[in-house]
């Protein structure tokens, strides 16, 4: 049993001043295997102080020396990567196999994107007699979820620490280990003291302070959209920037003339990983009306294949949910589809076979209209449902007919067709024929989606603020 008491401020492992604990359940077996005492808004103070502290030499750092850090975090998470990935294995059940390339690999892989963006990023620039300077945002508020544990914290600190910004960062209260290693990443790299904090707790309480903190300068959060609204009402007594990194209902486009196999099966491939938990999962599979029989078989085989279970064993594809609330919350959402009378052609409520205990949900399959409500609500669990359209401008209508509009797929045989239909789709970014994504790209949505992009030299960016030098 792990008992972590800790938050880390200006470089120390200090502990955390709240009385109770939050217990950490593993979603695979149930277990409790860690208690972690909370932070309070005192401590998010102490660490705001500290930022504010570090913020003085580092907001003048060398871009050099910020790429270097960087480097040499990612190369310090590199050679601890199977402790980082058996962590979010226990924290949230991710497959093994997955959690070694799409998490830990992926997470060096961003720092590196980082260190390299930086000199993509144009820091000045001249507009007649002005200069035009790149500045540090300031003070970040970096509020982290539990489906990346490591990634979507990542994403924040390593483009911040980029941008010259210093960070408190609170990582998600139901998954708060595997954050806690990055300060153990940057602190070998020589990250000054104060550069990188960390406060854990809930969103309600540690969050909140940090976003209402008056010396923090800007929010970063990954979560729900709820969460997001709530941020950026808090920020928006005192004036702050946010970026908001929130959900999607994402629809994975199969015309006419597409390889409707390979279609179907890598759209499923991609809303099923991580079990779902997924922003940018293709969770709407939207075929030609005409052949939707053969595409509800076509997706029920591929459904029925994936090996679910043992997330430590690197036969999985499936774990279990994260935690108890997404499990009970899933099995909502198929609760209210099959209640609606929306056609079930694989999975549903029933546990998967075998397995007794863990948050375990089979991989489910529903066919139906847009108007559905498991067509318009993200589920954030392996649910797709397959939506008909009749031709070109409805697919595209449908696809755009979301209240979200993180991502999507457009599959056709002629690439370039495709391409002009996934223009015509509002999303942040759009995958053609299932090319895989470059994690140099920006990556955030439109509408409930959110605000701004992370990954690569435009995720720095967001940290950046301009300063007009005239004369
Ligand atoms: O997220 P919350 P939950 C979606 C997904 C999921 C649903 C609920 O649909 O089913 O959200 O997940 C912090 N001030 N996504 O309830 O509550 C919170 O402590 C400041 C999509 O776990 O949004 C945590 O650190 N912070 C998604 C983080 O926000 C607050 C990732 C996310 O928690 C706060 C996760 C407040 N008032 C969930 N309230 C994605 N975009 O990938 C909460 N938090």
């Amino acid at each position: 049993m792990i008992r972590h008491e800790d938050n880390y401020i200006a470089g120390e492992w200090v502990r955390a001043g709240g009385d109770e604990f939050r217990q950490l359940v593993n979603p695979a077996t149930e277990e409790v295997y860690a208690e972690v005492r909370r932070g309070t808004p005192e401590d998010v103070d102490t660490a705001v102080q500290a930022a504010k502290t570090a913020f003085a030499d580092w907001s003048f750092s060398d871009i050099e020396e910020r790429a270097r850090v960087l480097r040499a975090t990612a190369d310090a998470m590199e050679s601890a990567a199977d402790e980082v990935t058996n962590s979010i294995v226990r924290e949230i059940g991710q497959p093994v196999s997955w959690a070694q390339r799409a998490s830990t690999a992926t997470t060096i892989r961003d720092l590196r994107n980082f260190a390299d963006g930086i000199a993509e990023v144009q820091w000045e620039e001249r507009i007649g007699d002005a200069r035009i300077r790149r500045l540090p945002a300031g003070i970040v508020g970096a509020i982290g979820a539990w489906n990346g544990p490591i990634r979507s914290v990542t994403l924040k600190v390593g483009a911040a620490i980029a941008a010259g910004c210093t960070v408190v960062l609170k990582p998600s209260e139901v998954a708060p280990l595997t954050p806690l290693l990055l300060a153990r990443f940057t602190e070998a790299a020589g990250l000054p003291r104060g550069v990188l904090n960390i406060v854990g707790g809930s969103g309600s309480v540690v969050g909140e302070a940090i976003v209402a903190h008056p010396d923090v300068d800007m929010v970063s959060i990954t979560g729900s959209v709820g969460a997001g609204a709530r941020v950026m009402g808090v920020a928006a007594k005192r004036v702050k920037r946010v970026a908001l990194e929130l959900g999607g209902k994402s629809a994975n486009v199969i015309l006419e003339d597409a390889d409707l196999v390979e279609a179907i099966e890598s759209g499923i491939q991609d809303a099923f990983r991580n079990s779902g938990q997924a922003c940018g999962a293709l969770t709407r599979i939207l075929v030609p009306r005409d052949r939707l029989a053969e595409a509800e078989a076509i997706a029920a085989a591929k459904a029925d294949s994936f090996v679910v279970g043992d997330p430590t064993d690197p036969v999985t594809d499936l774990g279990p949910l994260a935690n108890l609330d997404q499990y009970e919350s899933v099995r909502g959402h198929i609760s209210r589809a099959l209640d609606d009378g929306v056609r079930l052609i694989t999975g549903g409520l029933d546990r998967p076979d075998g397995l007794e205990r863990g948050y375990y949900v089979r991989p489910t399959v529903f066919s139906g209209t847009n108007q559905d409500r498991i067509s318009r609500e993200e589920v954030f669990g392996p649910v797709v449902v397959i939506i008909p359209f009749d031709d070109e401008a409805d697919a595209v209508a449908i696809a755009n007919d979301s209240d979200f509009g993180l991502a999507g797929g457009v599959w056709a045989a002629d690439r370039e067709h495709a391409r002009a239909v996934a223009s015509r789709i509002r999303t942040g970014r759009v995958r053609i024929n299932g090319t895989p994504i470059d994690m140099r790209a920006p990556h955030g949505g439109l509408k409930l989606s959110g605000i701004g992009r992370e990954m690569g030299h435009h995720g720095i960016e967001d940290f950046l603020e301009f300063q007009a030098l005239h004369g």
